[in-house]
């Protein structure tokens, strides 16, 4: 580690190599002048839910060590992504830009590394810069110092990555050595001369929720309540009545649940049971006997209750909940690690750390696993915010989206915002200052159908109290009340009495793609 005396030097090289000037909220709400450029933190998890992380909800888990994120910052109630898909996310949250202008469209595409992202804008101003675990995007990274990243989706065990361009195989739990490799590159890694951007993206909790070994026994005796829409029958939505992500019918008994018994006596979907049997294979012996020791047990007890129907479905929603929590519980543990390194080091007082997920995640809402819809599980994603120096605590309700982040990180580093960059930067208000954002409402945009899941593509604007959507190439709409229907059961579009306020929600949907030069969308 190391020691004081080099860290203090280290930060005196940097101001005076011409660094940004920081301002620094003080207790009475003044603004300080701190000198010194702010690293970042950007952790960011794959599918992890807003109602699994217990500064906002600890009815399933609790999440101590991402809670302490909010506990020294804040926690935005209303955040929202631009398209609830991985590789798109990613893609938005790099350039500030939606969709359909950093061409990153669906998980099919292939980003282009040559365009303008905040990771470059910051290595200009003098940033050391790294993105370490889940990328996602098909072509290699550009803009960072260093890379090192898992292959498309990655694997929760013995995963292999790209480091700098070499593919390295490494033992291990993806979580664990994810981090491992984060703080090596803290200590040893960078040049420290400089203030540093890390992208610390887990893989996980992503399908198939494999757990680490040694939290497997977690949650074994527990009951999750089942939310009460698992039920829902879709019957005032048409898109969700065709979709493909209902635990009761699409998640897979050996694949998702991993019911692989050994003598094969349990079938599933046949490519599904062939993937889930093979990624136990990926396992070595130590990870096998430890995997065994719990499944074979739960597989035994599953065969021998015969389960069918709302029984089966009651089980399949324990189980799958989980293992999502003992995934989560390891993503805990090592944000936990991450943020003792930062304590020990003194970063703290110099890192605005910020916790996310690529977009939120259904645990049984509706029914389902998965993401992509508008609807408000998937729509919204965690985002916590530790500012230093900053007195601004709890909650913020402001609507802000993923395109937010880029911009908020350049303003924070003292580089210009470019004007082609859509989001907004909401660093006033980690500051506790007024925040005017520069639109009037929420525009989605998801294009991957029919893909696995079927979630047909759609558009849609979200305002503090409604919400749109437009099923376009069915020319269907969905309007929603969020005040009275938290849920979004009752699709009120078109019944009498709600012509005003679709008119006004059209008239933001098309301002925004006007706005934003998605102008071959204009919705009808
Ligand atoms: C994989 C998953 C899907 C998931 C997509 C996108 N299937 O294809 O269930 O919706 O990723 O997820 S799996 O059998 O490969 O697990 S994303 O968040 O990475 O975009
Ligand atoms: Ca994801």
């Amino acid at each position: 580690m190391n020691n004081l005396f080099d860290k203090t030097k280290k930060i005196l090289s940097a101001s005076m190599a011409g660094m940004a000037v920081l301002p620094m909220v003080t207790a009475c709400g003044n603004v300080q002048e701190q000198k010194g450029p702010m690293n970042v933190l950007f952790i960011m998890c794959d599918d992890h839910s807003y109602q699994t992380i217990s500064a906002y909800d600890s009815t399933f888990i609790k999440t101590p060590n991402i809670d302490r994120i909010a506990a020294d910052g804040v926690k935005f109630t209303n955040s929202f992504v631009a398209n609830s898909i991985s590789g798109p996310s990613r893609a938005c949250m790099l350039t500030g830009k939606h969709s359909h202008a950093n061409g990153f469209t669906d998980n099919s595409s292939s980003f282009d590394g040559s365009q303008q992202t905040f990771p470059k804008l910051l290595q200009q101003q003098g940033y050391e810069t790294a993105v370490i675990g889940k990328w996602h995007l098909t072509s290699e990274p550009t803009g960072f110092n260093h890379w090192d990243v898992l292959i498309g989706q990655g694997d929760y065990y013995n995963p292999t990555f790209i480091c700098n361009g070499e593919k390295v195989q490494r033992e291990g739990y993806a979580t664990n050595v994810t981090t491992d490799l984060a703080l090596e590159w803290l200590e040893n890694g960078r040049d420290a001369s400089k203030p540093f951007c890390l992208l610390l993206h887990h893989k996980a909790p992503h399908r198939t929720w494999m757990p680490d070994t040694c939290d497997l026994e977690l949650f074994a005796d527990s009951n999750f309540p089942m939310p009460e829409t698992f039920y829902d029958d879709y019957s005032t939505r048409e898109a969700a009545k065709v979709q493909r992500m209902s635990i009761s019918k699409d998640m897979d008994i050996v694949y998702d649940l991993k019911m692989a018994d050994k003598d094969s006596t349990i079938h599933s979907r046949s490519d599904l049971e062939a993937w889930g049997r093979r990624m136990y294979n990926n396992m070595n012996p130590d990870q096998k006997r430890a995997w065994d020791a719990h499944y074979d047990v739960v597989i035994e007890k599953f065969k021998a209750a015969g389960l069918k129907g709302k029984e089966l479905d009651a089980w399949k929603y324990q189980q799958y909940m989980r293992d999502y929590l003992r995934v989560i519980t390891s993503v805990d543990r090592n944000v936990g690690r991450v943020l003792d390194y930062l304590e020990e080091e003194g970063l703290m007082d110099n890192t605005l750390i910020v916790y996310t997920s690529d977009q939120g995640f259904y645990m049984g809402e509706h029914g389902w696993f998965d993401k992509r819809w508008m609807y408000e599980e998937s729509f919204r994603t965690p985002l916590l915010v530790r500012l230093p120096g900053s007195e601004v605590r709890g909650e913020l309700k402001n609507m802000v989206q993923n395109i937010d982040y880029a911009p908020t990180f350049l303003e924070l580093a003292g580089v210009e915002v470019p004007s082609d960059i859509h989001g907004c930067s909401f660093l006033p208000l980690l500051k506790g200052e007024e925040w005017k954002p520069n639109r009037d409402g929420v525009y989605y945009h998801y294009y991957e159908y029919p893909d696995e899941h079927a979630v047909k593509r759609h558009l849609g604007v979200r305002t503090e109290t409604h919400k749109l959507i437009h099923f376009y190439e069915d020319n269907v709409w969905e309007l929603f009340d969020l005040r009275a229907d938290k849920h979004e059961l009752n699709n009120i579009y078109g019944k009498p009495g709600t012509e005003e306020i679709t008119a006004v929600l059209k008239e933001k949907l098309v301002n925004l793609q006007k706005q934003y030069n998605e102008e071959e969308f204009i919705a009808q």
